[in-house]
Formats: structure tokens, C-alpha cells, sequence
């Protein structure tokens, strides 16, 4: 018979429930399956843009107040995962897994509970389906990470080793949108054209360049430390993050895992709702010179272009982060 451990995980950041040691990340690998508790809440509200003004938003919370994105919930392949959802707005909000069948209602004004088995090891999207995406660009999304059972360094069982991981979620923010639900409530988000998305903020795991300079989104490690990447894209347009100084592997691509050969791209395309793990290898660029030494810092940007900048200002402040290669970071990443 199965045994189950019970986790619980109530607010953002207790991943220390989860901690492990160097590399492992809000990650200590169990002997027994376990029943992750996630209470989640429907929030509207303003979210800080990096120049300074505010978006208004619709998120999932782990708090009583909007969290751009919302909590990363990670688990292991055969856990049960048991989502509690209260919604005090007044439009409903779905909760759905990407790649799976997982999709629940919170009705307006009303709450939740489900359960569900975690799905195959992977990195996959939490979100709101409604309305053609625009739910999911006003902010309804968050990750969902699901190790395989025994293992601690490999995103699938005969995956590639890794010293460390980091996840990567990409998002872009039409404010425009936002402020037409400030101004006419919430329940005004089914009536907007989502042809009528015009972004003006593009950020990683909720923030843009240089705001993206934090232990969870800035890439750090010595020379030799294969770190993973799991890139996720929730936003409504295609972005194009090119990697600088080391090309990536391409590892899985939405649930499809490459245990031998592996692609080898510096520009990595994510659709919208793409889920991409990638291996950055954190080796000394072939071609370096000056021969490299000590700590060597390279950026990645995306190569759509209007992603570089923030409320039309100048570059670099979007989808734009920094690579330290020959570093340990000083406080290890919590997949935040
Ligand atoms: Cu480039």
C-alpha cells in the first residue's frame, strides 16, 4: 500500500518545507509519497511595474493580496496534490493544468477543494483558460514543477544530472487591460478583445531587468555546474530568450523529454503557453577570450525586440536577465 507523508504549504515561501541541500532547491527528495497542501486565493489588485507604476492585475495568491505570478508548486510524481481556492471576486476562475485534464471552477464569491495525482515529472502551467487568454495575460497563471520519485538532480528519471535549477516564468503585461478592469470591475474582463492585447512590461518570474538581479532569477554557478532552466512562457505573445555565453539543451519541450541526443540552441522560441527545460551547461564559452577567469557575466535578453524595454522606455529593462558563470550564488534559488 501506498504511504503518504503530509506536507503542507500554506504561504508563499515555505518552501523550506522542501529545502534541501546546495542545488537541490525547495527540493529534499523523500522515500514515501506525499499529500502537498496548496490554499491559493483569487486576487485583484495593483502589482509593481519596474519604472516605478503599478499594473492592475487578477492573480492566484498564496496571501490575501495579488501575487504576480502566482505560488510555484512543486511536488513529486506520485503525490496528491489537494488545492483549496476561495474566490471573493465576482467573476468565476479556473484553475487548470496544462498538458492535462486537471480544470476546476471556483465559481464567484465561493471556494473550492479538489485533489489531484501530479502528473508525469515536468514543469507545466497553471491557468486560468478563460476568455481566449485573457485571464491568463491579467496575471491568472503560476508553475507547477513535478520531480521524479528518486531523484533529486534530474528533471525526469534518465534526464540529464543538474547542480542546480531555476525556473524561468515569462510573462508580459498590458496595463491598458488592467486599468479597464480597475475602472469597470472585474466582470469587465470578458468583454476585452483579446486581439486588442498591447503589452508594455515583459517580465521573468514577475519582474524585469534589473529587478531580475535576485538570487532566483539572476543564474549563477561554477565553472562545470550543469544548471536547468525551466522556461515557461504565460504571456500573449512569442518571446525568444537568447542564452549568451553558452548555448542551452533542449531537455523537454511541453512534456516530450530528450533523454539522449539534445539540440543545442542559443535562441529558444516560447509560444505562448510553451513549457521548455533547458540545460545550460556553465562551461567556459569555447571561443573565450581573454581565457576566461574568475566570475564571467553574460546576459540573456529576447530577441523580440519590444520585450526590452518597459512602458516603451529604453533597453534593457524587460525580459532581460543576467548569467554569472564561475559564481555560487550566494543564497540558492527557490523556484519563487
Ligand atoms: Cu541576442
Amino acid at each position: 500500500m501506498k504511504r503518504r507523508a503530509f506536507l503542507q504549504r500554506t504561504v508563499r515561501g515555505s518552501g523550506v518545507l522542501f529545502a534541501g541541500g546546495l542545488g537541490l532547491l525547495s527540493w529534499a527528495p523523500r522515500s514515501v509519497a506525499a499529500t502537498i497542501q496548496v490554499a491559493l486565493g483569487v486576487h485583484a489588485g495593483y502589482a509593481p511595474m519596474v519604472d516605478g507604476t503599478s499594473a492592475y492585475m487578477v492573480t492566484f495568491s498564496g496571501g490575501s493580496s495579488v501575487e504576480f505570478p502566482g505560488p510555484t508548486i512543486v511536488c513529486r510524481e506520485d503525490d496528491l496534490v489537494s488545492i483549496s481556492i476561495q474566490n471573493p471576486l465576482s467573476i468565476n476562475a479556473v484553475f487548470h493544468v496544462g498538458r492535462t485534464a486537471i480544470r476546476h471552477t471556483v465559481g464567484a464569491g465561493s471556494s473550492v477543494n479538489f485533489d489531484f495525482e501530479a502528473p508525469p515529472a515536468g514543469t507545466y502551467l497553471y491557468y486560468d483558460d478563460q476568455n481566449s487568454g485573457v485571464n491568463r495575460s491579467m496575471g491568472l497563471h503560476g508553475t507547477l514543477v513535478v520531480m521524479p520519485a528518486g531523484s533529486d538532480n534530474r528533471s525526469f528519471s534518465d534526464g540529464p544530472t543538474f547542480v542546480r535549477q531555476y525556473k524561468w516564468l515569462l510573462a508580459s503585461v498590458d496595463p491598458a487591460w488592467g486599468e479597464h478592469l480597475a475602472n469597470s470591475g472585474v466582470a469587465a474582463i470578458g468583454g476585452i478583445d483579446p486581439d486588442s492585447f498591447s503589452p508594455r512590461y515583459f517580465t521573468i518570474n514577475g519582474r524585469s531587468f534589473d529587478q531580475t538581479d535576485e538570487p532566483n532569477t539572476h543564474i549563477k554557478g561554477l565553472v562545470g555546474d550543469a544548471t536547468l532552466i525551466r522556461l515557461l512562457n504565460a504571456g500573449g505573445m512569442v518571446n525568444s530568450p537568447h542564452f549568451h555565453g553558452n548555448h542551452v539543451e533542449i531537455v523537454s519541450l511541453n512534456g516530450s523529454n530528450s533523454s539522449g541526443a539534445r539540440k543545442k540552441k542559443d535562441i529558444v522560441s516560447m509560444f505562448p503557453l510553451d513549457c521548455r527545460d533547458v540545460l545550460l551547461p556553465m562551461a567556459t564559452p569555447p571561443d573565450a577570450w581573454p581565457p576566461a577567469s574568475g566570475a564571467q557575466h553574460f546576459p540573456m535578453h529576447c530577441h523580440a525586440e519590444m520585450s526590452q524595454t518597459a512602458g516603451g522606455g529604453f533597453y534593457p529593462h524587460g525580459m532581460h536577465a543576467s548569467i554569472t558563470i564561475g559564481e555560487a550564488p550566494t543564497s540558492e534559488p527557490q523556484l519563487d
